[in-house]
């Protein structure tokens, strides 16, 4: 039996709430087979990441290279990217090896604070690796960054996402859950194709913020792109899943909450 693939590219976080460890239940959960290669490993605990030892840019590509060589995959998603060295190596394997379906979640800061993406990172990627995506999936702080404009309310998202849809990518999804302080009853995302706007809303879950919504929405989203549904489709997929996650985050150390798309396999 050959299941769908889904290749995530990211950082791997030692707690596995985020990163590629998020990426690979995320994409369980929804019934791909995740493939993974790394570009980082962080130090990381409940109360953030304490390290981050970065992987060589030719590294990254060798691991890009013998997996799409020998197993090919049906959709990219990338998460932390780290360095300028990083994006480029990445965009150029994909630009190479035709992905159409590519996911990008612009992952910039950590809970916490810690930069995942440095500056010149950030231009590589918006540069680089937008025009090749078919959804880009900022949350608001990394959609003020990539518009650079601040977002305080659903029409200032709308407009936030026709400015980062002309950076040159297809789709953008901008994700309301950091909008306005997390005060609002519902979480809005906007979907954007360059001609209409979708408005996906949900009731805010009333928990504690988790760590790895970020991540388990992007590689939803691919694994649904993957399995053959449109974007518009995807995202709605994507953010059921993120819901149930959340719904089902885990307490694992004396910092914060982390989601587990498999937690509902888990026995407490
Ligand atoms: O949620 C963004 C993210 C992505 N990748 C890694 C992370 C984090 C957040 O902490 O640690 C590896």
């Amino acid at each position: 039996m050959q299941p769908f693939k889904v290749l995530c590219i990211g950082g791997s976080d030692s707690s596995a709430g985020a990163g590629i460890q998020a990426d690979l239940k995320a994409v369980s959960a929804c019934g791909c087979y995740a493939l993974n290669v790394v570009t980082a490993v962080t130090a990381q605990d409940t109360f953030g990441v304490q390290g981050i030892w970065e992987v060589n840019r030719e590294f990254v590509a060798k691991q890009m290279e013998v997996v799409l060589n020998d197993i090919g995959a049906d959709a990219v998603k990338t998460g932390m990217l780290l360095t300028a060295g990083i994006v480029g190596v990445v965009a150029g394997m994909i630009r190479e090896y035709n992905v159409e379906k590519l996911v990008v979640d612009p992952v910039m800061l950590a809970k916490g604070g810690r930069h995942l993406l440095l500056a010149a990172a950030r231009r590589a990627l918006v540069k680089k690796l937008l025009p090749l995506a078919m959804v880009v999936t900022p949350n608001v702080p990394e959609a003020e960054k990539m518009a650079e404009m601040e977002i305080k309310s659903i029409a200032a998202m709308k407009k936030a996402a026709g400015v980062i849809q002309k950076l040159g990518v297809r789709n953008v999804l901008i994700k309301g859950g950091h909008l306005q302080g997390n005060k609002q009853k519902e979480v809005v995302d906007i979907l954007f194709d360059g001609k209409n706007y979708q408005e996906y809303s949900s009731p805010r879950i009333d928990l504690p913020e988790s760590h790895g919504t970020g991540c388990t929405y992007a590689a939803a989203l691919a694994a649904n792109l993957a399995l053959g549904k449109d974007v518009a489709a995807a995202a709605g997929e994507a953010k059921a899943m993120v819901a149930l996650a959340i719904r089902n985050s885990v307490s694992l150390g004396a910092g914060y909450v982390s989601v587990d798309a498999l937690a509902d396999k888990l026995k407490k």
